[in-house]
């Protein structure tokens, strides 16, 4: 304890040597110590925000945070009120093997990279790494050797996509020692949880997470040393306390993005020395140019330029930097206490990571949040590219001890980012629909035919429920669909127990997925678990082409080959998910010897007048003696009727009392 308080209290005597840039400290002077500034109002917390390292704000009592050295206590003290604040309380740990000295939960720089290696090793289908640029050090001749910037991709190859990407960033600021770790174990859980967790598995299959573990490696070797280190390890700005270890150069390199850079008094600072220092000009560091590059290569841009430009509801993807600390949840804008053009959907977002943490959520920017600031990384992406981005602010300290991360930070973060990857595909839109909080399948295994009772709870009471089968319901009815997502119809409720048709699900294991709507008719976060399906029948089926796409009333033609592999003479019949609304052809039972296979033409067209598209259709071929017993290989999407222009050659008012409607009919004599 006592130690920890003097080396942290040192580095911080570091940190602020030059916070007041009129005076030349020295190395002599006292260290630093923790008060309390109790500030007027909103602009004057803003005045003070610019210069001084502030570790926390309280808004209802009007007092920041800071680290400040005796002699702008006294500058400070003569027009606000300064008390001396306690340190966050810590308990160092007396010995460790790996991780940082003290704090063994946390592994290093030097770990963090090896453990790249080692989950690409373990997982080649699963991981990879891409070299995105390097830092300030490496592109530096002289000094350390700096890193390259390494993004870990972690998606499986189930699904080729297109997929939703959330970006996930730990280690921006050196000190904030629980994110890299976070960002890190994050990977770890779905790579590890790939196959036997129902959710990582869907996650990998149908989203992809891209996680820079270690944003400022520079600075993070620093802070291992340890020290309070926040920034990059530029030196070359001119801080003129450049007297290792008691220095505060570099760039804060969350003011230093190009998006509204130094766009407002208060919100970053000039002065090189300062914590908040945001560069020489805009996206002056190679850590920014690497991270902008590749935020921009994944994804497009979907927000016009102009500055209250909404970004479309639809738009997929998420971004989520991880800093540490004061148990916040933060969304743009950063830099106006305007909202976003997507507020509303960014606040409905950032209230539900809030409720899973305990943490508060708040506009960046907004009155009584934190404080302003102009150049950070989540106003860059939603303001170049429309993406929501994020900022937690994890527990309780720069230097948590690790039995606080272990028994509280990680658990509710891991939880929340699972959540965050589950919103990944429309975060505008899914966040405000009711969330499946728990899908419970009656047994986990059973007979093809037999019913799949499922109940599903919800956090929100809801109105509908849709299943799908194989994929989530929100893709297109691409392969592998093989039941259509159905809609069931509910009274308001916050648990439903339904019962679902395994008929033709296919042998083996298999994703069901469910998602809930509610009154406004918004489909919230999906769920899903495994079912294993048994089948006793001894045919095999092969339809082709297994998926096309037809217009009501064209025909859809297949080739279907049947094989029976027992010891007697069986019937198939042929058979779709819609039968009243769809005829198939042939429509008498095919007859197929023991140990020999039959192949015939098939055909289905559907037979529905309403205008607008069917849902999919699957078609199987069920045993006529198990009628329960089918195998379906081949799916139907059936779209609107042909719109055929004919040549007009004479005109005819013709009026018809066609159900409500009086149609004027113009057509070939
Ligand atoms: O000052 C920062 O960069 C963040 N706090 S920290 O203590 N981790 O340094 C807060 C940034 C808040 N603003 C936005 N996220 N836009
Ligand atoms: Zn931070």
């Amino acid at each position: 304890m006592m130690r920890r308080f003097i080396w942290i209290a040192v580095a911080v005597w570091a940190a602020l040597l030059c916070a007041s840039p009129a005076r030349a400290a020295s190395t002599t002077d006292p260290p630093p110590d923790l008060y309390r500034v109790y500030f007027a109002d909103w602009d004057d917390l803003t005045r003070l925000s610019g210069e001084l390292d502030i570790w926390e704000v309280n808004h209802t009592e009007n007092y920041l945070v800071a680290p400040l050295l005796a002699a702008q206590v006294e500058t400070l003290g003569a027009t606000h009120r300064v008390e001396q604040a306690p340190w966050p309380v810590t308990q160092v740990a007396e010995s460790t093997e790996g991780g940082i000295e003290g704090f063994a939960c946390y592994r290093t720089v030097a770990e963090t990279y090896a453990t790249l290696d080692q989950l690409v090793g373990a997982y080649p289908d699963l991981a990879r790494v891409v070299d995105i640029g390097d830092t300030w050090d490496k592109v530096t001749p002289g000094g350390p050797s700096g890193y390259d910037l390494l993004v870990l991709i972690v998606t499986s190859p189930v699904y080729s996509g297109p997929k939703p990407r959330m970006f996930l960033m730990g280690g921006i600021h050196a000190r904030e020692l629980t994110t890299s770790e976070t960002a890190l174990r994050f990977a770890e859980r779905l790579l590890t949880g790939y196959g036997a967790d129902p959710d990582a598995t869907w996650l990998l299959d149908y989203a992809e997470l891209h996680v820079l573990v270690a944003a400022n490696p520079d600075g993070r070797i620093q802070a291992e040393q340890p020290s309070l280190w926040r920034k990059n390890t530029n030196d070359s700005d001119g801080c003129p306390y450049a007297n290792p270890p008691y220095t505060t150069y570099g760039v804060d390199l969350n003011r230093n993005f190009d998006f509204g850079w130094a766009s407002c008094a208060g919100c970053s600072s000039p002065n090189a020395c300062a914590q908040t220092y945001r560069g020489v000009s805009a996206a002056s560091e190679p850590e920014t140019q690497a991270i902008q590059d590749y935020l921009r290569s994944i994804y497009a841009d979907s927000r016009a330029d102009s500055i209250d430009s909404p970004a479309p509801d639809d738009t997929s993807g998420l971004l989520i930097s991880l800093h540490s600390y004061g148990q916040l949840v933060l969304y743009p804008w950063g830099n106006t206490t305007t909202p976003a053009p997507n507020g509303p959907a960014l606040a409905a977002l950032g209230a539900r990571f809030g409720a899973q943490l305990g943490y508060r959520s708040c506009q960046a920017g907004g009155f009584g949040c934190l404080y302003p600031t102009d150049g950070t990384t989540d106003d860059w992406v939603y303001g170049e590219l429309g993406v929501p981005g994020y900022t937690f602010e994890l527990g309780t300290d720069f230097f948590q001890a690790c039995t606080t991360y272990e028994s509280s930070v990680a658990p509710s973060m891991l939880a929340t980012l699972e959540y965050a990857l589950r919103v990944t595909a429309l975060p505008y839109q899914q966040p405000q629909g009711p969330t499946i909080t728990d899908l419970l399948p009656s047994r986990t295994t059973l007979a093809a035919g037999e019913p799949l009772t499922l109940t599903a709870n919800f956090d929100e009471p809801a109105t509908a429920l849709r299943l799908s089968v194989g994929q989530p319901p929100w893709l297109p009815g691409a392969p592998p669909v093989v039941y259509p997502a159905a809609s069931l119809p509910l009274t308001e409720t916050t648990t439903v127990t339904v019962s679902f048709d395994t008929t033709y699900l296919p042998a083996g294991r298999t994703l069901v997925f469910a998602q809930a709507q509610n009154a406004e008719e918004i489909f919230g976060l999906a769920a899903a678990q495994f079912v294993t399906v048994t089948r006793t029948s001894k045919f095999q089926l092969a339809i082709s082409p297994p998926f096309q796409t037809v217009h009501r009333r064209d025909v859809a033609h297949f080739s279907v080959t049947v094989t029976n592999t027992g010891a007697i003479t069986a019937t198939y019949i042929l058979s779709s998910t819609a039968d009243q609304l769809i005829a198939l052809t042939p429509v008498t039972p095919t007859v197929v010897a023991p140990q020999s296979t039959v192949t015939f033409a098939a055909s289905a067209v559907s037979t529905r007048d309403a205008t607008d598209a069917d849902a999919p259709v699957a078609i199987f071929v069920c045993d006529a003696g198990q009628p329960r017993d089918c195998i379906g290989t081949a799916v139907v999407i059936i779209e609107p009727p042909r719109l055929v222009r004919l040549p007009i050659i004479a005109r005819e008012r013709v009026v018809t009392p066609y159900r409500n409607y009086a149609v004027e009919i113009v057509h070939e004599r």
